[in-house]
């Protein structure tokens, strides 16, 4: 038995009763007051805040299926091609996106902007599902995009074929109400220590954005390797990025490229928040421009392991025109409103005093150019603490820097090492390849936590999300990476997106295995852990 599913269950009987039912009464509470046994409804993850399922209704996706958008609606024209577009190529229907002047509710899939009703929100969707109509209500369109996400889920996992399957397609009945725990639901790819082709990125963006996460942290930056075009400092990505970890030859993304990539992001509700990494993690700034050296010398590239060895030499001028110039042109490639100033590490025999006053010359640097400010959290030392978000990094729960800048205004995103860090080996085997520092983080332990309490002295009211990095000195290629985001990166996208009450183990144990089978059909290289009873594969092709 599922008991999540139970649970999810019971979040919806309790609605509907309007009655809350708690405890051990719960699955019994469900039979009777619904009348229903758990429905694939609530298989989704994240698991949505609301699930009332209508077992005696299915609604079956057909040839002549079309999706409707309100005529001159930007957005919900956007969802509705997006959702086409991801279910065309499994189903090989044609699946039109028709604009009509005004909706009603035709028989089909509709998409549709309302106003937010209090239990959606911004960001969170409604669902309903009839024998001849489907409809996803939101109040914008990153709610929309969030309800076509939660969607595909409810497809049986073939629909994530790239060929053409013979279904059915149906879609079980009844109704989702959804919306975030958070505001901020991150991941973080760190491009610095491994060049990746953008089409690798982008798959990365498609492979985060199904659960929920609206927030995709690139870092650029680092020892190893700069990744970005900067018109003003051009040998920034022609020499510092020509290399990476181990060697090898690197590269960089043109700014075409990259602005390719956010928007590529932005269709899919994914926010790009670049990070330039500074003072420290910026060897390959440093060989690039021998002035950025306090010495005048540039240093060799570096293709090794280390970290904490670099920095840029403070207090001068040139260094000032350096962040004000690479933070004037990332800013206006940055359709968001973060941008990460790293701030980690910072341990080459830097001062304190000189740290907090170059971070403080950033953050301004940030706010001139339009832009919030994001750092690792030592960050919060240097940056104004009324309005920096910083990244708690560690794997413990005590830091005077995060709690007493959280009392001061500052808001928070956790990461902590031993719960979010996907480069964490997962057992002391597996892989052979993973980081060890923060221990092993196996299946359980990244979904086990709560933001909320996870750092003493910061509130709840101070964090402002999550993110799971991924940096990948470890992982050369994307199989390998895959490995370590899947399943942790789903798990902690649940922890961020659903209510705290509705979190369980049992729960998302029960719900992975299916998502299992679309990575399966993703191509995607994901740690079949011990501790989730996965199915049988589905055939590929
Ligand atoms: C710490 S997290 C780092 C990175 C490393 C990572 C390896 C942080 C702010 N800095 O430079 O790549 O650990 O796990």
């Amino acid at each position: 038995m599922k008991s999540g599913l139970r649970f999810s269950g019971l979040i919806a009987a309790a609605t509907l009763a309007a009655t809350v039912i708690t405890g051990a009464d719960a699955p019994g509470a469900l039979a009777d007051v619904a009348g229903t046994q758990a429905s694939p409804l609530d298989e989704v993850v994240p698991l949505p805040a609301v699930v009332e399922p209508d077992a005696d209704v299915t609604f079956r996706l057909t040839p002549a299926t079309a999706i409707f958008a309100r005529f001159g609606s930007d957005e919900t024209v956007r969802a509705a091609t997006l959702l086409a577009e991801d279910l065309r190529p499994a189903t090989g229907f044609p699946l039109p996106v028709v604009r009509v002047p005004d909706l009603g509710t035709p028989p089909g899939i509709s998409l549709r902007l309302v106003p937010d009703d209090g239990r959606i929100g911004q960001e969170g969707y409604r669902l309903d599902v009839t024998r001849t109509a489907v409809t996803i209500a939101a109040a914008s369109a990153a709610g929309l995009t969030n309800g076509v996400h939660t969607l595909r889920q409810l497809l049986p996992p073939e629909i994530e074929s790239e060929t053409r399957r013979d279904g059915p397609w149906l879609l079980p009945g009844g109704r989702i109400i959804d919306h975030p725990r958070y505001a901020y639901r991150g991941a973080m790819l760190d491009l610095a220590r491994y060049y990746f082709p953008p089409d690798v990125v982008k798959r990365h963006i498609d492979k985060v954005s199904m659960y929920k996460i609206n927030y995709l942290h690139l870092h650029l930056t680092d020892d190893q390797g700069w990744r970005v075009e900067i018109d003003s400092w051009p040998r920034l990505a022609t020499y510092g990025g020509s290399t990476q970890t181990g060697g090898g030859p690197g590269g960089y993304y043109t700014k075409d490229e990259y602005r390719d990539i956010v928007s590529y992001a932005q269709r899919r509700n994914v926010t790009i928040v670049p990070e330039i990494d500074v003072p420290g993690h910026t060897n390959a700034a440093l060989a690039s421009y021998a002035e950025l050296n306090c010495d005048g010398i540039a240093p060799p590239l570096y293709t090794g392991w280390d970290v904490g060895f670099s920095s840029l030499c403070l207090g001068r001028p040139v260094t000032e025109q350096f962040v004000d110039d690479v933070i004037r042109e990332v800013a206006a490639m940055t359709p968001g409103e973060y941008l990460h100033i790293g701030g980690d590490e910072a341990t080459a025999g830097t001062p304190e005093a000189d740290y907090v006053a170059f971070m403080d010359m950033a953050a301004g640097i940030v706010a001139k150019y339009g832009k919030k400010v994001i750092g690792w959290h030592e960050s919060l030392k240097g940056t104004p603490p009324s309005t920096s978000v910083g990244q708690y990094w560690y794997p413990w729960p005590d830091d005077e820097t995060a709690a007493g800048a959280a009392a001061r205004g500052a808001r928070l995103i956790m990461s902590p090492a031993n719960r979010a860090y996907l480069d964490m080996k997962y057992t002391p085997t597996v892989p052979e390849f993973g980081q060890v520092w923060a221990g092993f983080v196996e299946a359980e332990n990244a979904y086990a936590w709560d933001p909320d309490t996870t750092v003493n002295g910061v509130a709840p009211a101070s964090v402002l999300g999550v993110e799971a990095t991924m940096f990948t000195q470890i992982a050369p290629d994307e199989k390998s990476v895959d490995f370590m985001v899947f399943p942790r990166l789903p798990e902690i996208a649940e922890v961020a997106w659903t209510p705290r009450e509705a979190l369980n183990w049992e729960s998302i144990r029960a719900r992975l295995p299916e998502q299992g089978q679309r990575w399966d059909l993703w191509g995607i290289n994901y740690y079949r852990s011990p501790q989730i009873p996965w199915a049988a594969q589905l055939p590929v092709g």
